[in-house]
């Protein structure tokens, strides 16, 4: 049993005043369920099974480009990141791994382990993928030659490639700009599988939801990397204009659906090397990181329960008919639909806590961290 920063007897109070009300919408929403053919159990089977990884450097406050503003009871290096970590995996259940940056988080790798596996995160240094982002680019035209730079990445990922476990996937994430601002390198999907093509079969694409230009179809890009065998995985956040780093969810989650619809639609027609890692990517400067992390965690769970309510043999039949109105009212059907109790009862029965944020706050952990950890300048902060 794996050792629980909140109180198992203040997450056991949380859900004994919560438990009964849940008990009856869970139920409710069931049989509306039912009568669409569609079993809760079933969904709610999958979503304690879901997982998305946190990201090390997620839990300590971003920095804007302007500035950074420290928050209270800020980690101090990658152990405490460990442990408020493990808080949003006890009280979710659905972030059961962590994904570490290096060089932030350079670290003796046995004492990473130990502190892992002592919060149940056992699987954090048993990972098989490396996931290479290069911020390589210009700032001018006529600055660099295209061509050359990119034959220069080349070079440098197949010496990358060639040093991979065979049992170890290789990502490679494309952004549009930043740091570089006239050209990127990787600044596309299309780079991004030219790429994993070269490379060879144990490399794959990886979407970033806010590396895109405003508007792009990314579901689509979701297919095709789907339909052609490249896709790895997703760093999850929200994106309004050129930022990458907002919640995920908290601007468009329609879009976080339509992708999920994807990915679902992959996993029950039984995608060839279908096995996509999901992971968040967003920096917080306004909310306790564990707090959006924790509610993001959620949003990208809640996405993937709707979109495994789409009616799709429906669906098939509409698009095979051109019924364009029915077939976007059957994705919308499944988007409506108020999937709460079924992520509420997931977290019950796996241990979790019904409203994740709520218990955090009854257990006032942000406040008993501050007054153990001094502030501290600087830090690793960075928007990737
Ligand atoms: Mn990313």
């Amino acid at each position: 049993m794996s050792e629980q920063i909140i109180s198992a007897d203040l997450v056991a109070n949380h859900n004994s005043t919560r438990q009964p009300a849940l008990e009856r919408d869970y139920a409710s929403l069931g049989e509306r369920l039912d009568r669409r053919g569609i079993a809760i159990d079933a969904i709610r089977d999958k979503m304690e099974k879901f997982g998305v990884a946190i990201p090390s450097w997620g839990v300590g406050t971003g920095g804007t480009r302007f500035a950074r503003f420290p928050g209270a009871g800020e980690p101090r290096d990658i152990f405490d990141k460990i442990e408020d970590c493990a808080v949003i995996s006890q009280l979710t259940q659905a972030t059961p791994t962590v994904s570490l940056h290096i060089p932030w988080d350079k670290a003796d790798p046995n004492r990473l382990k130990q502190a892992a596996a002592r919060f149940g995160l056992g699987r954090t240094l048993g990972s098989k993928a490396l996931t290479v982002w290069i911020g390589d680019g210009s700032n001018f035209p006529g600055q660099v030659s295209f061509a050359k730079a990119f034959e220069r990445y080349l070079d440098a990922m197949r010496q990358i490639y060639a040093g991979l476990p065979d049992d170890w996937r290789l990502f490679t994430e494309h952004k549009m700009y930043e740091p570089a601002f006239y050209s990127t390198v990787v600044q596309d999907w299309g780079t991004n599988y030219i790429i994993a093509k070269e490379l060879g079969d144990k490399a794959f694409c990886l979407v970033d939801l806010g590396h895109h230009a405003p508007n792009v179809n990314i579901e689509m890009i979701v297919s095709r990397l789907i339909q052609f065998g490249k896709l790895g995985g997703f760093h999850f956040n929200d994106s309004k204009y050129g930022d990458d780093d907002l919640d995920a969810g908290s601007i468009d989650p329609y879009r976080l659906f339509l992708v999920f619809n994807e990915l679902v639609d992959a996993e029950l027609s039984g995608a060839k090397g279908f096995h996509p890692a999901h992971m968040l990517d967003q920096s917080h400067n306004v909310t306790d990181p564990i707090e959006s992390l924790m509610q993001s965690a959620v949003e990208v769970q809640r996405a993937y329960a709707q979109a495994l309510l789409v009616d799709r043999k429906a669906l098939d039949g509409f698009q095979e008919a051109n019924d364009a109105l029915m077939a976007t009212q059957t994705l919308k059907t499944a988007y409506r639909t108020d999937v709460e109790p079924i992520l509420a009862m997931a977290r019950l029965r796996t241990g979790g806590a019904i409203d994740p944020v709520a218990a955090y706050r009854e257990a006032g952990y942000r406040a008993k961290v501050a007054a153990e950890r001094p502030g501290v300048a600087g830090g690793g902060g960075g928007i990737v």
